[in-house]
């Protein structure tokens, strides 16, 4: 089925169609130099298989890839005509963007690893195109449920296709603490050793972690760790009696309770503990962000998790880090200057969420939208779902995560404010790719495309959405991405 002109998500900012179109054939070549050389040989191992053409990679060839000034941060500009394709931007993560757009021009069987029988043809077309934020973020909670390196590989490409370009691993909570610290083994040993239900657990060794941060970034994806602290600790708790107060340890908890665990705010040894932790993580971290969660710390009296925040966000800083945190971590005036919180309120903001929301912006910071009422895609989709949770304001059908927008949440909340907005994928009840990828899709095709597109003039409809996403649909099922055929999409087949 040839690709329906048009249905490119995120939707480009301008795309003009052309005469004609370009005829890919045994002999197309993709021509790249320097840094362009990598996003070269990522599309020839893209659309090699499906097609079963040799697609040379080097100074010659149909198909160009340009790094070039000229282009707004983190845009491209693909112009695609009969006699050969150019694709143009200032760096490699944006003509990465850019390629994932060409793609999403040939037809959707070239998806496939297998080879398939199809017209290799891109319609010509002109398109400019930039994102409208810079942190485009999908967070994926490895601690209720471990997900091996493979599977978290599968999602960094499920998302790179979206232009995500960030991945928050939340690698710490009660149920397990899922990255190894040498100074504390028993973090892993005894905090890893199980998970939601009781059946499995695991972690990441350095060497795992590296070989992840390395895969993301092959795909311009920059992972933000995440250690949840002083609540969301059962798991380290468990493993070293010296966190607890009382220094006797809680047994391990298989549950999915909140709110019940905090770290020892007035031991010293809890500093010592959080900065090993951050030590280590730093140096695993080539991105500038480390987040220490924040959320939920119920059991902590009010002084003492102001006390441990500003401490533990200060120790983050003096590893060269800057902190994200949860927007309860608001609660303090006391962060280092540019702070980023995440809001994981709903659209109408809750409680005092908007006051703490608000303080990252008093300090200097801005903030990463994750609004749980539609940003969250472990919520059920409807009545039918048998994964997920409903907490977050009932069920979140496709067009709920597509109907909102990040700067139409907060007052004085706008675009200069927001670094971002991410997609967050709890693991209460998930275990598998398979849960994952039906959870996820198709709604992180409408998180991304609010994190890339320009803001629409008029709210989003999701009516004019739901074309592409069927069109997306005859992609996924090529890739053999699980989706849920949600009621409210004529999906082609
Ligand atoms: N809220 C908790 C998560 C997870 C989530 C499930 C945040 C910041 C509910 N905290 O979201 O640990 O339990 O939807």
């Amino acid at each position: 089925m040839p690709t329906v002109p048009g249905t490119v998500i995120p939707d480009p900012v301008s795309q003009v169609a052309g005469q004609g179109e370009f005829v890919i054939t045994p002999t197309t070549g993709i021509r790249a130099t320097g840094d362009g050389l990598p996003v070269a040989n990522y599309l020839g191992e893209l659309l090699r298989p499906a097609t079963g053409l040799p697609f040379p990679v080097g100074d010659t060839g149909d198909i160009t890839l340009v790094i070039e000034a000229g282009h707004p941060a983190g845009g491209y500009d693909l112009v695609v005509t009969t006699t050969g394709i150019r694709l143009a931007a200032d760096d490699a993560a944006a003509l990465f963007a850019g390629a994932q757009t060409l793609r999403q021009l040939l037809p959707p069987a070239i998806e496939g690893r297998a080879q398939a029988d199809a017209e290799w043809v891109v319609a010509a077309t002109v398109i400019h195109d930039y994102p409208r934020f810079a942190y485009r973020g999908a967070m994926l909670d490895v601690a209720r449920h471990f997900f091996d390196i493979a599977t978290v590989k599968r999602y960094i490409d499920d998302i790179a296709m979206l232009k995500i370009n960030v991945l928050h691993l939340h690698l710490t909570d009660d149920q397990g603490w899922r990255i190894a610290i040498d100074r504390w083994p028993k973090l892993t040993e005894i905090g890893a050793a199980t998970q939601v239900g009781g059946t499995g657990g695991g972690f990441y060794s350095h060497d795992d972690y590296r070989d992840i941060v390395a895969y993301a970034a092959s795909r311009y994806v920059t992972v933000v760790p995440e250690i949840d602290v002083p609540g969301h600790t059962n798991a380290a708790l468990a493993s070293y009696p010296e966190l607890n107060c009382d220094g006797r340890s809680p047994a391990v908890y298989e549950g999915i309770e909140v709110g019940f665990s905090s770290l020892c705010i007035g031991a010293e040894r809890t500093y010592e503990f959080f900065d090993d932790v951050i030590t280590e993580l730093a140096e695993l971290t080539p991105g500038p962000w480390i987040h220490i969660g924040g959320d939920e710390s119920l059991t902590t009296p009010e002084a003492d998790f102001l006390t441990f925040v500003s401490r533990a966000a200060a120790i983050v800083a003096s590893h060269g880090k800057t902190v994200i945190g949860w927007h309860e971590l608001g609660r303090s005036t006391r962060l280092p200057a540019g702070t980023i919180g995440e809001y994981w309120s709903f659209t109408t903001a809750q409680a005092d969420a908007a006051a703490h929301a608000l303080s990252f912006i008093q300090q200097g910071g801005r903030l990463v939208m994750a609004p749980a009422d539609v940003a969250y895609l472990d919520m059920k989709y409807d009545d039918s779902s048998t994964l997920g949770l409903t907490w977050a304001d009932g069920a979140t059908s496709v067009p709920d995560s597509y109907q909102w927008d990040p700067a139409a949440i907060l007052p004085g909340i706008d675009d200069d404010q927001l670094l971002g907005i991410e997609a967050a994928l709890w693991t209460e009840t998930l275990a598998t790719i398979a849960d994952l990828e039906s959870m996820a899709f198709p709604r992180i095709a409408c998180v991304a495309e609010i994190a890339w597109s320009a803001r629409p003039s008029v709210p989003r409809n999701f009516a004019d959405f739901a074309p592409r996403l069927a069109a997306l649909g005859l992609r996924l099922d090529a890739a053999g991405i699980g989706y849920y055929r949600a009621p409210e999409v004529a999906w082609h087949h």
